[in-house]
C-alpha cells in the first residue's frame, strides 16, 4: 500500500492546526503510521528540502522550518500521495482552492502549513529520512469498510 510523509510546518503547530489537520486525512480513510514531534536541525532542514537548495528562497524556507518543532507523519492509502496533495493544496495559499488546508488555513507561500511529497519516490525518500525506523507495523481494522 502506497505512504506518503506529512510535515505539519511550525506556523501549523504554533496556531493550533495539528488536530484539524490530523482530522482531514484521518475522516478521509488513510492510515497513520508514523507520528512525531519534533524540532529539526539546520542541516536535517536543508537534507529535506536539498532539491531547491539553489533557489532564491531556499535560505528563508530552511530559517521557517527550523524556527519552531514540525509535526512529521507516514500517511498511507491508496494514492495517498496524490490525494494528499490534493487535501493540501497548491503550493502558493493564493491559489489553494478552499476546502484545501492551504486554502482554508494560510495567505503566504512563505507560511503555508503543511508539507506533502510530490511524488511516490520523493516519499520513500523523505519517509526514509525522517523516520529511519520505518513506519509503525499495524493494520486498521476498518479497512474493508474503507476499501472495496
Ligand atoms: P510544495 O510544498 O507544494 O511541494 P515546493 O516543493 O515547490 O512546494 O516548495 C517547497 C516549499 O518552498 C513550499 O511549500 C514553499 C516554499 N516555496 C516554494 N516556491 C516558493 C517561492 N516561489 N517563493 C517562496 N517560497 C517558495
Ligand atoms: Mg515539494
Amino acid at each position: 500500500m502506497e505512504q506518503t510523509f506529512i510535515m505539519i510546518k511550525p506556523d501549523g503547530v504554533q496556531r493550533g492546526l495539528i488536530g484539524e489537520i490530523i482530522c482531514r486525512f484521518e475522516k478521509k480513510g488513510f492510515t497513520l503510521k508514523g507520528l512525531k514531534m519534533i524540532s529539526v536541525e539546520r542541516s536535517f532542514a536543508e537534507k529535506h528540502y536539498a532539491d531547491l537548495s539553489s533557489k532564491p528562497f531556499f535560505n528563508g524556507l530552511v530559517e521557517y522550518i527550523v524556527s519552531g518543532p514540525v509535526v512529521a507523519m507516514i500517511w498511507e492509502g491508496k494514492n495517498v500521495v496524490l490525494t494528499g496533495r490534493k487535501i493540501i493544496g497548491a503550493t502558493n495559499p493564493a491559489a489553494a482552492e478552499s476546502g484545501t488546508i492551504r486554502g482554508d488555513y494560510a495567505i503566504d507561500i512563505g507560511r503555508n502549513v503543511i508539507h506533502g511529497s510530490d511524488a511516490v519516490e520523493s516519499a520513500q525518500k523523505e519517509i526514509a529520512l525522517w523516520f529511519p525506523d520505518g513506519p509503525v507495523n499495524w493494520q486498521s481494522s476498518v479497512h474493508p469498510w474503507i476499501y472495496e
